[in-house]
């Protein structure tokens, strides 16, 4: 039970990680911290079009919701990078995907099993369609050549017309937390936030993305193994979640100052009001150590 673990985890973990330093130069295609690498594309079904391009088609929860991803071949050894298409997977016993000349068509065969539509929490999704369209040409359409498509910039939030939306010198398809840049003289409040949220980034073992809720009203980078990072204040959350419905982990800390120099940290995550979780924790930033001891967690809950 993970609940446990991260009591016994954290003591350690967070005593033993000294704060990590930014790292730049994320590179698309090679490192599969922003976008996908190549060799990650998995090739689970791979169909021809009327062109005798081919197309491997798969499913990642990389932008948030389990959706359809798709990559191009003229040889079926040497791929493209791989191609958002927004289409949602949406729980059927088969699906049937045609590649024509100009789109791509998803079609679900059989009944949806709602009972099972738990896991698709999005808002937009219509379960009344049985199939979705994609053109080819919006898959690679990107407006500003910042790498990330325009439909990939519209599922998270950046400007499809910028080319570095959070003016921090990396273009939002080079940049893990493509909403902020890296933020200057933190309090100490601010650096247990940073520091727990990354914890939290490190035990969670998906690239799915996260959206981070701002602390103090301050954008900050978060570093994380891979996947991307999304720092939203409070009220873009809850705008986020209005227009994209549950499903995409948020993760909350809250810091305050409390008695005799220690400091308590609120932790959540959240996916949706029946799923989520957290927990308090108070500590207190050593001088001679220079680094956060005495951590004590309580009031740890799920809700149900
Ligand atoms: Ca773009
Ligand atoms: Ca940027």
């Amino acid at each position: 039970m993970k609940k446990n673990i991260f009591v016994l985890a954290i003591f350690i973990s967070l005593a033993l990680r000294n704060a990590p330093g930014a790292e730049n130069g994320l590179l698309p295609h090679i490192t599969n911290k922003n976008l996908f690498s190549t060799a990650a594309i998995p090739m689970t079904c791979i169909i021809k079009d009327s062109s005798n391009i081919y197309w491997t088609v798969f499913t990642s929860d990389y932008l948030g919701f389990h959706e359809f991803w798709v990559a191009y071949s003229h040889d079926a050894v040497n791929w493209s990078r791989a191609l958002y298409t927004g289409v949602p997977v949406l729980p059927s016993d088969n699906y049937q995907i045609k590649a024509g000349g100009r789109q791509i068509d998803f079609d679900w065969r059989g009944e949806l099993k709602q009972p099972e539509a738990r896991q698709y929490y999005r808002a937009i999704i219509d379960t009344t369609i049985m199939g979705y369209t994609v053109y080819k040409s919006t898959l690679y359409e990107d407006t500003d050549g910042d790498g990330l498509s325009d439909l990939t910039e519209d599922r998270i939030w950046t400007d499809p017309n910028l080319l570095d939306t959070d003016e921090d010198g990396k273009a939002d398809g080079l940049d893990q937390n493509p909403l902020a840049a890296p933020a200057e003289d933190l309090t100490l409040r601010e650096k247990l936030h940073k520091r727990i949220i990354e914890f939290e980034l490190e035990e969670f073992d998906t690239n799915q993305l996260v959206v981070v809720e701002q602390f103090n009203g301050k954008s900050m980078e978060y570093e994380r193994e891979a996947g991307l990072v999304l720092s939203m204040s409070p009220g873009a959350v809850d705008a986020f979640v209005e227009f994209t419905g549950y499903g995409v982990p948020i993760l909350t800390c809250t810091v305050k100052d409390t008695t005799k120099n220690r400091l308590k940290a609120s932790f959540q995550f959240f996916v949706a009001p029946d799923d989520a979780w957290g927990y308090d924790l108070v500590c207190r930033w050593s001088k001679r150590e220079k680094d956060w001891v005495g951590f004590k967690v309580f009031n740890e809950w799920v809700a149900d």
